[in-house]
């Protein structure tokens, strides 16, 4: 029923979309003929089932004129002008008419006819349009084609196909003939050298026109793409509770995403289990390609079951520890409540809560109640703690290993001469608490809390305290020592070298000597062995005295040339530890400054030693040592005057040559030093002669030159004239300066 008018193909990829199409009308260049036909108008267009008509008119003197056609034929007519073809309904795809005149050229009959152009078009019954070859969703960067089907229109050379993405026409095309083509999205034109993406995913229009009607068809394209996921890092689910992770794959098609973890694959319940917390792998798939995604699955839950909380009962005055453990995610806190006493001590350590109470009483005694809680739940558990009355009777028996005495503190440190005290206190009911001691001592007291030690000026180095408590109707007795360190600096600290005065030579051993006067307690005494600012040693000393001690400590070393004027220092020092005093008492000697000898060692200046015919020369023996030592030249055996260190030769002559010796002795030792003297003759003069008889030379041959060249050029010019004229002067060399002759003379030559 329908012709197929034109197949239009949209090759659509990366690159570009394309499309064949189109035809155009045209029209036969008409005849070029002598006859007078003329047809108004020349052509005509219309709808098929339409109205036509065209006039032809001739000149005057034809023989008759008609209308050839296969619908509104006009039979020959004779004396008219014009005559009309007319058709009402114009169905006849090809008809073409034709005007003819018949007239007479001379004596030969002639006849002439014009056709009529006639343009009759249909519109397409239907346009549509289809993918080739291909359902379903495409793939981003792959080629497709679509095809637009323009079924019945005519004339199809004057039809137009255009592409349209959404509302934007698509341009490039190819065909013969080349068509016009645009394709339109979204009211904006395609560059069609873009590849697809999956945002060109749409509505595409395809618009097929000619010159007198339109109809167009839309087209929905998928591009398809590998999967993407769009997902947090970490997630938070609350345990045995239905949740939601807001994880998307995208892709197209729709991806196929599968769980796994540990390298293994699974499959996450409806509710989640602490065991499920962990790290899990996504991976998603479809035709396109792989995407992965790393997650972290936190499962959160209320702290368990509160443990190692039990009832306790204590005896009074012994310490207790409540211990509070749960665990929870997260990590749950804790509280406690019970009746708050100074001697209770809350400590929070590795997720765990502890009750310290310091020498339980009475007042601890009751309920403690421990609440844990995180923000899924929380959980609490209560004990009773109950304190045992210790029996403080005095009649009791103390226990193995028991006394009840107690010093506070139990050890003091105390300068000589200085006060010291410490208090004596009894856990127990007593029959009487006192001091023993050679110095401060108290009696036996009873009913009392405490009893204290006092001296104020405590000088007995081998004093110690006890203190005692009796009990047990007075047959049982116990005692606590007081630890009493005494202690004082030295009288003084000094620095001495052993059996040796006067100054050290280099490399030998020498011993110095620290000495501390009268120092206690000698155990807690460091001295220390200084070189300038540098520690060089450390010594302790092991001994139980109590009482002052002169103590020393030697140090050896071997001095070299730069320990000359070092100083040495000690320091003694008394590290009474934390009770003592701050910072360490210390004693510091007066420096030791050392005096090094050592030998000499020679450079002779200057090196080598050549000595010119005639000039003299300066031998610079410089020795150094210390003591500076004696410098003397000696040559062949035979000392040689010299002033010191300084050699002078002067007008040197072969007698001077020859081996010289400097030698420098001190009281650490004497260095030698050999020199060749050696005579070198004197080629300057020589040189100087030569170089000067050459410039000589030269400057005579010079000036010879200059004096000819001068008086050809410079002279020659002007001067021959002006020599005549000038030759009154009788000076030639006048010419620059009595310059008014000759100037004129030169301007104008010929006056
Ligand atoms: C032909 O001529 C007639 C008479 O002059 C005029 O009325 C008519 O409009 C013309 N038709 C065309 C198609 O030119
Ligand atoms: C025109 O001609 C065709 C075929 O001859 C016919 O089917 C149609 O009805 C006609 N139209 C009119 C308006 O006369
Ligand atoms: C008339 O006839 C002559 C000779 O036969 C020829 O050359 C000329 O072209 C003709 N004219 C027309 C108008 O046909
Ligand atoms: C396509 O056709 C519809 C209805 O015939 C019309 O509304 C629309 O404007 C046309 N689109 C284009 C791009 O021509
Ligand atoms: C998931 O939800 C959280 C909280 O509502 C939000 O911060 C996060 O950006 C979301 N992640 C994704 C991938 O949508
Ligand atoms: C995804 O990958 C798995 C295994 O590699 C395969 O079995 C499955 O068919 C793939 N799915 C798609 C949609 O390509
Ligand atoms: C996840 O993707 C990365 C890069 O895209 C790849 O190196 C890795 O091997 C993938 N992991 C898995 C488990 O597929
Ligand atoms: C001994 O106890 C008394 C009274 O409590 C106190 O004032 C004093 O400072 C204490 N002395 C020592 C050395 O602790
Ligand atoms: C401390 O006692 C010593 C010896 O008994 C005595 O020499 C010294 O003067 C006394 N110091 C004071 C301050 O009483
Ligand atoms: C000590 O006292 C207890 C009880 O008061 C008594 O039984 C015991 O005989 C007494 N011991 C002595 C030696 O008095
Ligand atoms: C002082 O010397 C004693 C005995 O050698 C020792 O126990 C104590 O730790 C020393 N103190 C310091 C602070 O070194
Ligand atoms: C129709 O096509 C013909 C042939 O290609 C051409 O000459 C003519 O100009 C076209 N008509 C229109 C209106 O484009």
């Amino acid at each position: 029923m329908c012709n197929r008018a034109s197949i239009s193909h949209l090759t659509m990829s990366a690159a570009a979309l394309t499309l064949v199409v189109g035809l155009l009308l045209y029209a036969e260049p008409a005849g070029a003929e002598a006859c007078s036909v003329q047809l108004h108008p020349s052509s005509v267009v219309l709808r098929y089932g339409g109205s036509a008509s065209a006039n032809c008119t001739v000149s005057e003197g034809h023989l008759g004129i008609g209308w050839e056609a296969s619908e509104g034929s006009v039979a020959l007519v004779t004396g008219v002008q014009l005559i009309t073809w007319r058709v009402e309904n114009l169905t006849d795809w090809h008809i073409e008419p034709k005007c003819y005149e018949n007239f007479m050229n001379g004596t030969e009959f002639e006849q002439c006819e014009e056709a009529l152009q006639v343009t009759l078009y249909k519109t397409p019954d239907s346009v549509s349009i289809s993918s080739v070859d291909h359902t379903g969703p495409m793939v981003e960067g792959r080629q497709y084609q679509l095809q637009c089907e323009v079924q019945n229109i005519a004339p199809v050379q004057n039809l137009t196909v255009k592409w349209y993405r959404g509302e934007t026409e698509i341009t490039e095309a190819e065909g013969n003939p080349t068509p016009k083509v645009t394709w339109y999205k979204d009211q904006s034109e395609v560059k069609s050298s873009t590849p697809l993406t999956r945002k060109d995913s749409g509505q595409y229009f395809l618009t097929a026109r000619n010159s007198l009607g339109s109809s167009n068809c839309t087209l929905s394209l998928t591009v398809g793409y590998a999967p993407e996921f769009s997902c947090n890092y970490s997630y938070e689910v609350t345990e045995k509770q239905s949740y939601t992770l807001n994880c998307t794959a995208e892709g197209y098609p729709a991806p196929e995403v599968t769980w796994w973890k540990q390298g293994e694959k699974v499959e996450l319940p409806a509710h989640l289990d602490r065991k499920h917390a962990g790290l899990y792998t996504l991976i998603a798939n479809n035709t396109y390609g792989t995407a992965n995604h790393t997650l972290v699955i936190k499962v959160l839950f209320p702290p368990a079951e509160i443990e190692q909380l039990e009832d306790r009962e204590v005896d009074a005055g012994s310490s207790v520890q409540l211990r509070c453990s749960s665990w929870g995610n997260p990590q749950p806190n804790y509280s406690w409540q019970f009746q708050k006493a100074p001697n209770v001590e809350e400590v929070a350590i590795d997720g765990v809560s502890l009750l310290n109470i310091s020498h339980a009483s009475v007042k601890n005694q009751g309920v403690y109640n421990c609440s844990v809680q995180n923000r899924i739940g929380q959980i609490s558990r209560s004990i009773r703690l109950t304190v045992r009355e210790k029996d403080t009777s005095p009649h009791t028996p103390l226990t193995v290993g028991e006394c009840p005495v107690q010093l506070h503190p139990s050890s003091v440190v105390v300068r000589y001469g200085d006060s010291a005290s410490a208090n004596c206190t009894v856990s127990k009911d007593h029959l009487g608490i006192g001091w023993e001691a050679s110095e401060g001592s108290v009696d036996m007291m009873k009913d009392v809390q405490f009893v204290t030690w006092r001296v104020e000026n405590l000088t007995d180095w081998h004093i110690e305290p006890k203190c005692y408590g009796n009990f047990m109707n007075g047959t049982e007795q116990c005692l606590e020592a007081l630890q009493v360190t005494l202690y004082k600096t030295p009288d003084s600290v000094s620095i001495s070298s052993v059996d040796h005065t006067g100054p050290m030579v280099e490399g030998r051993q020498y011993q110095l000597q620290c000495e501390v006067q009268n120092i206690a307690p000698v155990q807690n005494l460091t001295v220390k062995w200084y070189r300038g600012e540098s520690l060089e040693n450390e010594t302790t000393f092991n001994s139980n005295t109590k009482t002052p001690m002169t103590v020393s400590s030697t140090l050896t070393i071997t001095p070299s040339e730069a320990d000359d004027g070092a100083q040495y220092s000690c320091v003694a020092e008394l590290e009474l530890g934390p009770e003592g005093p701050q910072p360490p008492p210390e004693v510091t000697s007066e420096p030791l400054k050392i005096t090094v000898h050592y030998g000499p060692s020679i450079e002779i200046i200057p090196s080598p030693h050549p000595v010119i015919r005639g000039y003299s020369v300066e031998l610079i023996c410089n020795a150094s040592g210390h003591p500076p030592p004696e410098v003397k030249w000696q040559r062949d055996g035979q000392a040689v005057r010299g002033n010191g260190g300084k050699l002078v030769i002067s007008n040197a002559k072969e007698e001077h040559a020859g081996e010289y010796t400097c030698t420098a002795r001190n009281s650490a030792g004497s260095d030698s030093v050999v020199v060749q003297v050696e005579l070198k003759e004197d080629y300057l003069p020589i040189i100087a002669g030569l170089v000067a008889l050459v410039v000589v030379v030269i400057s005579i041959v010079f000036i010879f030159i200059y004096s000819i060249y001068y008086k050809n050029t410079k002279m020659g010019h002007y001067s021959l004239k002006s020599c005549k004229q000038s030759g009154q002067n009788g000076n030639v060399a006048q010419n620059g300066r009595d310059s008014s002759l000759p100037m004129k003379k030169l301007t104008q030559p010929n006056v």
